[in-house]
């Protein structure tokens, strides 16, 4: 007897940090969106595509929901805020270890929507139920439908937050093939790998205002590739630091991102990588195009 086929859209908002996109890994099964422990990672909306025998859930992930002070921040927080429209079910993402203002806000900005809404507490590796218990009786979870807590550092109870979602979505059709994990392009994985090995090893200011493009990708053998790309920054000191003694710091990114692309590509890579100032580019419509972050037509 075949059984029902469920499949749906679910979108993931919440304040930056709290692990939206890790909360996303976990449940496809594989790295589509990058991580790092600086805020405002994610700057566009992308899917991840989990498949099942019974099932296929296609998770929205979006940037941190915040007061934006660029341009760049108010692209980001618009994608977050649209990609509930339409979905199937929603879930809000807070940190165990810090339920704050921004996270009511964000609670109260799904509550009129009429699709199925989870409240997730993810972190919970960090807090004690003691210590997470009374954080959770203050909160108000009217409007929600079911409120799980998680780690998606550990893994835990990924299954039973995945079981919720499918039980929540309609029957529908596999809206993606087997194959593809995220609506992403090379291009767009490459920079974003790029990206987050900057974000990893640089520190203060510095990682906000870093973007990168790319160039060219070029097949140069059945198994190497050359990509060519700029990381750009804001101000020369800051090149200064991404550049590092002798190149130290730009070697480092680039031999962690070459690892990483390598995987991706399934061949070898040499990445060409030059470091450029374009001041304020974060509030400039034209660089902002140039990087990928404009409005979907
Ligand atoms: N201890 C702990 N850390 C976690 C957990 N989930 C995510 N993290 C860490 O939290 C940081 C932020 O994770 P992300 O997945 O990038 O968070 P995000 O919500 O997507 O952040 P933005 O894209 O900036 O909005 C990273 O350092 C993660 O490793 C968890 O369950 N426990
Ligand atoms: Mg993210």
């Amino acid at each position: 007897m075949q059984e029902t086929f469920k499949s749906g859209f679910v979108a993931i908002l919440g304040r930056p940090n709290v692990g939206k996109s890790s909360i996303m890994n976990r449940l496809v099964g594989e790295k589509v969106a990058i991580v790092s422990d600086k805020a405002q990672t994610t700057r566009m909306k992308a899917l991840g595509v989990c498949h099942r025998e019974d099932c296929q859930i296609v998770f929205v992930d979006t940037p941190g929901i915040h007061r934006p002070r660029t341009k760049l921040g108010e692209f980001m927080v618009k994608a977050a805020t649209d990609a509930k429209d339409g979905v199937d079910a929603i879930m809000v993402v807070v940190d165990a270890s810090f339920i704050g203002k921004g996270d009511v806000e964000v609670m109260q900005s799904v509550r009129g929507e009429r699709c199925p809404k989870f409240l997730v507490i993810n972190k919970t590796d960090l807090v004690t139920p003691e210590q997470l218990m009374p954080r959770l009786q203050e909160l108000d979870v009217s409007g929600f439908d079911q409120v799980v807590s998680v780690s998606a550092r550990k893994g835990t109870n990924m299954d039973v937050l995945f079981e919720l979602l499918k039980n929540a979505l309609p029957e529908g059709p596999e809206y993606f093939p087997e194959d593809m994990v995220t609506d992403q392009p090379e291009r767009v994985l490459i920079a974003e790998i790029v990206r987050e090995k900057a974000l990893r090893n640089l520190r203060d200011e510095i990682p906000h205002g870093v973007g990168v493009e790319i160039l060219a990708i070029t097949p140069l053998s059945d198994n190497l590739t050359e990509i060519h790309l700029n990381i750009y920054c804001e101000k020369p000191s800051h090149k200064s630091v991404i550049i590092g003694k002798q190149g130290s710091m730009i070697r480092l990114i680039g031999e962690q991102a070459r690892m990483d692309i390598e995987k991706l590509l399934g061949k070898k890579v040499l990445l060409k990588t030059w470091v450029k100032v374009r001041e304020d580019w974060r509030n400039r419509k034209e660089d902002l195009r140039t990087l990928g972050y404009e409005e979907d037509t």
